[in-house]
């Protein structure tokens, strides 16, 4: 048994959370060790060399006697049941009352001295945490954006020390770990399938994820989906739809044949008038801007950054057209809810000339919802990865499926199989692990592989 001593701290995880939970302890000058489950875990080399003298336990945790820790600060990808934290549940700090097992979003709290926007959702997080970011930085307010999104939270307060606002995209994992987030607005955009390894089942999921009214000011929540609304009445709130507003919601109405971002009664942008396609994405904007409001920026800089930012990397791009066929990476789409998202985007134009690549880490996921509008808008459905056989079980008769071992082979089988005017899309509605480091790499091979298709025929 390795006994944490007295007084200390234990940081759990080594990846990207853990370093950063690392730093700030160090900054801090709070006696801290550091303990992860995998043998070779990926920033050990980098925490000796920060942090020489701090004690690294690599192994399962139920090798450590935390009869006396001061406090366990847990990286998102760690189960807080986990063998050797399940004693950590429900015991309190004497000195503060607070939960002994917390996450790196807590330490932030007590840390933070800006106001925080926050933002959850099975989807589109990373969108609207960008929009309202981008928004604040035009409408000249010091931000500093981060969270799931990349750079870790707690980093955010040594790289922008002055920041008058933090935007922080934040996942069921970091909530379930925040006793109290305190933000000044807190979105929850939507809620479909997913983590159910994680959090065994939509109930959950959902629990987690309702975390971030906790102590909140002001609730952005999506009108069409009553799971993203609080449980009890917080002190001021928005709604979004895509449908005609009612009363003060932020919605959509038609307007001398055009649709119109709307807030109530006002006209605020024609949709069409956003770089970002698709009715998923005027949801996404409605949310950003209620958010933006509530935060006192200016409609016209939040609508000029409307009008021209293009998306980000991995979320429904065009790589290239190669003899009259579209190639979209949508990597990020991990889960089916997303991909359901980004088939109802294209599919309206697409009648039976979508060709979808899928597959992955299901995480437990339900992919019968995606037979529906795949036999409506698939030209065929090509699979890859660890769930390949599930997904082809859902299925199966309602168009052609082809299982291939990877994505290379994916992108091969689709350029056989595509005809001028189809589309292929990827949106594996799986997380990457099995055979990428992350979805991003997911994406890169994706657009290398397409690009190299595109050199030929060229
Ligand atoms: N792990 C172990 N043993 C340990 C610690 C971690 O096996 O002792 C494993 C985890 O199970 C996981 C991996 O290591 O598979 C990484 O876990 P981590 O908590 O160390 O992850 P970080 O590198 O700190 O990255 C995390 C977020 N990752 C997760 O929540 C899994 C990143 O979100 C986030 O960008 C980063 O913090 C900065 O805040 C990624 C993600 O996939 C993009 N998030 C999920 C999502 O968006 O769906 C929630
Ligand atoms: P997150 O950070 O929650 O994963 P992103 O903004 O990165 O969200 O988008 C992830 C995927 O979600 C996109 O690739 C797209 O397919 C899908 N998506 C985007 N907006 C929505 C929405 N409003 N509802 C459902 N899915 C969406």
């Amino acid at each position: 048994m390795v006994k944490v001593p007295k007084g200390t701290t234990l940081v759990v995880g080594l990846g990207l959370s853990g370093r950063a939970i690392c730093r700030h302890l160090g900054r801090l000058g709070v006696p801290f060790m550091v303990a992860d489950t995998r043998e070779r875990p990926p920033g050990l080399d980098d925490v000796r060399a920060a942090h020489p003298g701090v004690v690294i336990h690599c192994g399962p945790l139920t090798d450590l006697d935390l009869a006396e820790v001061e406090e366990a600060v847990v990286s998102p990808g760690v189960d807080p049941q986990m063998p050797g934290l399940e004693a950590l549940a429900g015991r309190t700090r004497d000195a503060t009352g607070e939960p002994v097992l917390v996450g790196e979003i807590a330490l932030f709290v007590r840390a933070a001295r800006a106001p925080i926007a926050a933002i959850t959702g099975s989807n589109a997080k990373s969108t609207v945490t960008t929009l309202v970011g981008e928004m604040a930085r035009e409408a000249g307010v010091r931000v500093a954006v981060g969270g799931n999104l990349g750079t870790p939270a707690l980093d955010l307060l040594a790289t922008t020390p002055d920041a008058e606002l933090f935007v922080l995209e934040l996942s069921s994992f970091q909530l379930e770990t925040t006793p109290c987030l305190g933000a000044e607005t807190a979105a929850f955009l939507n809620l479909s399938e997913d983590h159910l390894d994680r959090h065994g089942d939509m109930a959950g999921y959902r629990a987690a994820k309702r975390g971030i009214f906790r102590g909140a000011r002001h609730a952005v929540v999506n009108a069409e989906d009553p799971s993203t609304w609080p449980a009890t009445a917080l002190p001021a709130q928005d709604r979004f739809t895509t449908r005609l507003p009612e009363g003060d919601e932020w919605g959509i109405a038609r307007r001398d044949g055009r649709d119109w971002l709307m807030h109530g009664d006002t006209p605020l942008m024609p949709a069409d008038e956003m770089r970002l396609p698709g009715r998923h994405n005027q949801a996404n904007a409605l949310a950003a801007l209620a958010m933006g409001h509530h935060l006192g920026l200016p409609l016209a800089v939040m609508v000029a950054v409307l009008r021209r930012f293009p998306g980000l990397p991995h979320r429904g791009e065009l790589v290239a057209e190669v003899d009259g066929v579209r190639w979209i990476n949508d990597s990020k789409g991990t889960n089916v809810g997303a991909t359901l998202a980004a088939i109802d985007g294209l599919g309206p134009t697409l009648e039976g000339r979508l060709i979808l690549l899928a597959g992955g880490v299901g995480k437990g996921a339900d992919f019968r919802p995606l037979a529906a509008p795949l036999a409506r808008y698939g030209r065929g459905a090509i699979l890859f990865g660890r769930d390949a056989g599930r997904l082809e079980d859902a299925l199966r008769g309602r168009l052609p499926v082809t299982r291939v071992e990877d994505l290379q082979a994916a992108v091969a089988r689709a350029a056989d199989i595509a005809m001028a005017g189809d589309c292929v899309l990827l949106s594996p509605a799986c997380a990457s692990l099995d055979q990428f480091s992350d979805y991003q790499a997911r994406g890169a091979a994706f657009c290398g592989a397409v690009r190299r298709l595109a050199g030929e025929v060229t």
